[in-house]
């Protein structure tokens, strides 16, 4: 099966809880605190693999989930960090967060990666709060939790030349002719139902990547037949082999043929149909195909190679032509069907610290930073709920909720914790 669009969950791991200890040695009084931090919560990162041609493995996947790291220990010791998480995509995938609507990667070249959820910091241990005016602290932090996205995963593949034509002209004959791909072969339409890949070499040592498509029939580009599901992966091919049947067994005119495919492509984006185009008359073994290349050759402005697929006639010539082509368009824009993908956007919305909102008599108080200190917070600790409240202070929230008209005493909510209000 062939996936190119999945829609995932990643939920980074958290850091590992900081440790509150203190040294405790025969010799040493008041050894003050020995807890140690904890360790890195695992990342989780896509990296390309060029083995892979669909995100199957992803659509099975549904949710990625990081490991915590591990907790400190005492005697200062850090606690072990979890190894990342790393998926395996396909070149050419593109990473979208739902939420935002970023492009946070476009993985484009063979050793591409990238962090698409980072782990959380390990929470720090009590050794660590160690001041001048508080040597010895008795609390430590939990670990920073990870990062949670929904990301939108699309696979775009990245072929040199995409075979284009009608359903049975013999696209898929010729990538079978021409690489070591094996796609499926037959006399009926619709053969070929996903993108088929292959590795071509020319006969002066040049390779490129051609890429067979489902075939395209009239009205495509709205999505009939296999429609425009498959011409998205023409976006980024460098050259269209646009593939037309001179048998015409079927009873069709070659000519109308080439115009209705290239105005599926043009209706589908104006960048296709200027996309540098070869055309490859085929199945010239015929008995009429001489002259119907001859009349399509009247009618048609560009050059047309002769060839037979399946006798292998002219394919070597040909292969050259399209190496050249694809040698003299490595022009990037022509190519990139939007000119943002190719400086992607990383992360650089401002999160909101907080908000409050009154609900019935509670004051209810949101947020990435809050819930996230929160969170970091461990609540069995006087002094921690002390420095949590400090935090609050800081962060401009008191003030807040006593301009919203907080009274002593009233409740003030976050996340699943209740509180009292105090001036
Ligand atoms: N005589 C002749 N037949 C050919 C030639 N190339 C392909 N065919 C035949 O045409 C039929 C369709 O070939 P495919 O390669 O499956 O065509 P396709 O364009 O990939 O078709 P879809 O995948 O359905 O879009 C098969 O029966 C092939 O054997 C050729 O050069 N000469
Ligand atoms: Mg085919």
């Amino acid at each position: 099966m062939f996936i190119d669009e999945v829609t995932i969950k990643v939920i980074a791991g958290s850091g590992g809880d900081g440790c509150t200890a203190f040294r405790r040695e025969k010799f040493v009084p008041m050894g003050g605190p020995f807890g140690g931090n904890g360790g890195h919560g695992s990342n989780i990162i896509f990296s390309v693999d060029t083995g892979l041609h669909t995100l199957i493995d992803l659509h099975y996947m549904k949710t990625i989930k990081g490991k915590k790291g591990e907790n400190g220990l005492g005697k200062n010791q850090t606690g072990k960090s979890s190894d990342d998480i790393i998926i395996k995509v396909p070149q050419g995938t593109i990473i979208t967060d739902k939420d935002t609507g970023l492009i946070i990667a476009d993985l484009k070249n063979k050793d591409d990666s990238v962090i698409v959820a980072k782990g959380g910091r390990g929470g720090r241990g009590n050794t660590a709060f160690k001041t001048l005016s508080n040597p010895c602290p008795t609390f430590s932090e939990n670990g920073e939790p990870g990062e949670t996205k929904i990301l939108k995963v699309e696979l775009k593949l990245l072929a040199d030349a995409g075979l284009v034509g009608l359903p049975s002209v013999g696209k898929s004959t010729f990538l079978s002719k021409v690489t070591a791909a094996k796609p499926k072969i037959a006399d009926y339409h619709f053969t070929t139902l996903s993108p088929n890949l292959g590795v071509c070499k020319t006969s002066d040592n040049r390779s490129f990547v051609i890429a067979d498509l489902p075939g395209l029939i009239e009205g495509a580009s709205e999505g009939l037949g296999l429609g425009d599901k498959f011409l998205r992966h023409i976006e980024r091919c460098k050259v269209i082999v646009h593939i037309v049947d001179m048998g015409s067994a079927e009873g069709r005119d070659p000519y109308d043929d080439f115009i209705l495919i290239n105005k599926e492509l043009e209706k589908f984006s104006d960048k296709l149909i200027k996309k540098p185009m070869i055309v490859l008359a085929n199945k010239m073994d015929m008995p009429n195909s001489e002259d119907n290349l001859a009349a399509f050759k009247k009618k048609v402005k560009c050059d047309v190679y002769p060839i037979s697929a399946i006798t292998g006639e002219n394919l070597s010539n040909v292969l050259i032509k399209i190496a050249d082509l694809i040698d003299n368009n490595q022009d990037e824009e022509l190519y990139e069907e939007d000119k943002y993908l190719s400086h992607v956007l990383y992360k650089f919305v401002k999160e909101q610290p907080y908000t409050i909102e009154k609900v019935d008599d509670y004051y209810v108080i949101k947020g990435d930073e809050i819930e996230r200190l929160f969170k970091m917070t461990k609540f069995e600790s006087e002094e921690s709920i002390l420095r949590f409240a400090k935090q609050l202070r800081n962060m401009g929230i008191d003030d807040e909720l006593e301009k919203m008209g907080a009274k002593e005493g009233d409740i003030v909510k976050i996340l699943d914790f209740s509180f009292e209000y105090r001036k």
